[in-house]
């Protein structure tokens, strides 16, 4: 068995595997800037220049660590991406795989930073092709979604989580659309280590071997 990291809980939300459980890499992102406008035009023309801080979809990765309805931070703290009007971003677990709880509790969470979370939809994918829609949340503060509810369970990994601003949330001056701070698996299951992979193999050939010297 690989050791299991502590768990910690961020914004009254435990995750088992601790840090282990958030997404760890940024697959693709594409963000949209209001009325068609290329980045330089919507900074030049409506959009605040600290609304750049928001630009970095690195920010999306690991824990928790923005700003939230019980956190207000300044602006140069802040650590979220905005996706834009109708911006997404793709990430992937790569130390561990999303899966199901067997029950009604939710397994993932993505943490807005905001009051209220804006409306954004959700998609999971075990390959990176072939997406799973876990549909629409925004509008409270709930962010959870229990993955058993589409027909998953704790059998089913997945590595990929993409997030899509469903274009009906505020964008008129930077920071647009909902600001992803990252997003987590719940019901986290860790991915074989390739080094414990090579560990049974020597264990395998060492029993090999001796089962051979002594004939
Ligand atoms: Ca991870
Ligand atoms: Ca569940
Ligand atoms: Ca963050």
């Amino acid at each position: 068995m690989t050791q299991s990291a502590s768990a910690v809980t961020f914004r009254g939300i435990e995750f088992a595997q601790g840090e282990t459980s958030f997404a760890d890499e940024v697959v693709d992102y594409t963000k949209f800037y209001s009325g068609g406008l290329s980045q330089e035009e919507a900074y030049a023309k409506t959009w605040k220049a600290s609304a750049q801080a928001f630009d970095d979809p690195n920010a999306v990765l690991g824990a928790a660590n923005s700003s939230w309805k019980g956190n207000k931070m300044a602006i140069a703290d802040r650590d979220d991406y905005s996706l834009g009007n109708g911006g997404s971003i793709t990430v992937k677990f790569t130390d561990n795989f999303l899966v199901g709880s067997n029950d009604d509790k939710d397994d993932l969470w993505i943490f807005e930073a905001g009051g209220l979370v804006e409306g954004m939809l959700v998609e999971i994918s075990q390959d990176g092709d072939n997406w799973a829609s876990l549909g629409e949340i925004g509008g409270t503060q709930h962010a959870g979604i229990d993955i058993d509810a589409f027909g998953f369970t704790s059998d089913d990994t997945f590595s990929f989580v993409r997030v899509t601003d469903n274009g009906k949330n505020r964008y008129n001056q930077g920071w647009a659309g909902a600001d992803i701070d990252a997003i987590g698996a719940i019901s986290s299951q860790d991915v074989p280590e390739p080094a414990s992979m090579l560990g049974l193999l020597a264990v395998g050939g060492f029993i090999t071997s001796s089962v051979f010297k002594r004939r």
